[in-house]
């Protein structure tokens, strides 16, 4: 057997590479897609193959004109949480705002409550439910966030449960550290020794075990100022993490121009970004990330300024934003599509945002987010007959199959 032969092949698709190759979802019709030890081996036209396919691979597959898109990535969740906040929902319904809520010590304040009375097994078993359903739809990478401990044994618990749902072939998890969420109840009116707490014991306990991948902080009226921001940045800054930033998702606190002054991966949420905001980003190569699901669950009326980021270069991202209390999300295609009808992307742009920004906005964009040669073979088979389906229809799969480092998954 030749060397340089491939483990698989996959003929008969059409590719949605989402290359950047001057072609709508860099698309490829009449298409075939050859795998070995776990990454894209080959990626081209049938014609263009070097041999006959059962010479060139162990295993062939017919895809039978089935559309390949890059495995899905959701770069924003907070998917490790104790209880849920179905309560609160019925609260907004009934007229107090999420920001009141928070200030009265329900919102966040209660999920890091029911998370600290949970294991780190019952943590990881409650987000089971919800990681299926994205899995479902072809999610093969997901970032998830610390932030409900607000404590070092209880953020490191729950980095740990999010580092064990990626701890087999069948999901990358990249974990990020957001110590500086909320304030917990014991710093009370203490918020400047939280955040030194943040830095100086919280964060050389994460880093020293290596559990986190990056470091976010919550920059608003209801999380932290910039000041405090600036300096849960220069903490990851020395431990040597890349930093993300929620910012302006509620009121506009410039947290945009910080996280671009600190080289940020992302900056996410920008509901009420402005122009100076949009500049620094495309300065310093930050990506947005959008979270239409937050946006569209607490009936926000000030969408992020997409013209201005599509104007200016920026990348745009889309994620899910998972969590208890602002975006209960279990879908990335749902995802997609409320980029399109509530922030006016296209179609294609939102494919690119749950797939190559989105691995841009963890930094892995040189592994993951297209399909092209060398990169993890993470990919997704769909009965659609254009790739703009995925964002076209709420509420339906159209998932016909995930691999997965190479191999097929079961979700
Ligand atoms: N913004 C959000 O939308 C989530 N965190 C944040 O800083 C919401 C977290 C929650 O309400 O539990
Ligand atoms: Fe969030």
């Amino acid at each position: 057997m030749p060397e340089h032969r491939m483990d698989a092949i996959w003929l008969n698709a059409r590719l949605a590479t989402m290359a950047d190759t001057g072609v709508p979802y860099g698309a490829l019709e009449d298409g075939a897609l050859a795998t070995r030890g776990g990454r894209i081996a080959w990626v081209g036209a049938i014609g263009d193959l070097p041999g006959k396919p059962e010479a060139l691979a162990e295993t062939v597959h017919d895809c039978g004109g089935r559309w390949i898109t890059p495995g899905l990535i959701d770069c924003h969740t907070h998917l490790i949480y104790g209880g849920n906040r179905a309560g609160e929902f019925e609260k907004r319904l009934e007229g107090a705002s999420y920001e009141e809520i928070a200030r009265a010590g329900g919102g966040i304040a209660s999920t890091v409550a029911a998370t600290r009375a949970a294991s780190e097994d019952a943590l990881y078993e409650a987000a089971q439910p919800v990681l299926r359903s994205l899995m479902a739809e072809g999610v093969t990478t997901i970032e998830i966030k610390s932030g409900y401990g607000l404590d070092t044994a209880n953020e490191a618990k729950m980095l740990r449960a999010a580092r064990r749902l990626g701890g087999t072939p069948a999901l990358t998890v990249r974990t990020t550290f957001l110590g500086a969420h909320a304030l917990p109840p014991e710093f009370e009116g203490r918020a400047a020794d939280y955040i030194d707490a943040v830095c100086t014991e919280m964060l050389p306990v994460i880093a020293g075990e290596n559990l986190a991948d990056a470091v976010d902080a919550f920059c608003e009226g209801i999380g932290f100022s910039r000041e405090q921001t600036s300096r849960v940045f220069e903490a990851a800054k020395a431990h040597g993490l890349p930093v993300k930033l929620h910012a302006e998702q509620l009121s506009n606190l410039r947290g945009a121009v910080l996280a671009a002054e600190y080289g940020a991966l992302s900056a996410d949420h920008l509901e009420h970004l402005d122009d100076e905001g949009v500049a620094a980003m495309a300065g310093a190569g930050t990506i947005a990330v959008l979270l239409p699901g937050a946006y569209y669950f607490l009936r926000e009326t000030n969408a992020p300024p997409v013209d201005k980021l599509r104007a200016a270069g920026v990348p745009i991202a889309i994620a899910s934003d998972s969590n208890p209390g602002s975006s209960p999300a279990g879908s990335i295609l749902l995802m997609a599509n409320m980029a399109c009808t509530l922030f006016r992307l296209t179609p294609e742009e939102a494919l690119a945002g749950i797939t190559r920004n989105a691995g841009l906005a963890l930094g892995i964009g040189a592994r993951v987010g297209t399909l092209e040669v060398g990169k993890d073979a993470d990919f997704v088979l769909w009965d659609i007959d254009e790739p703009a389906e995925l964002a076209y229809r709420i509420g339906f799969n159209p998932c016909a199959g995930v691999v997965k480092g190479g191999r097929a998954r079961t979700v």
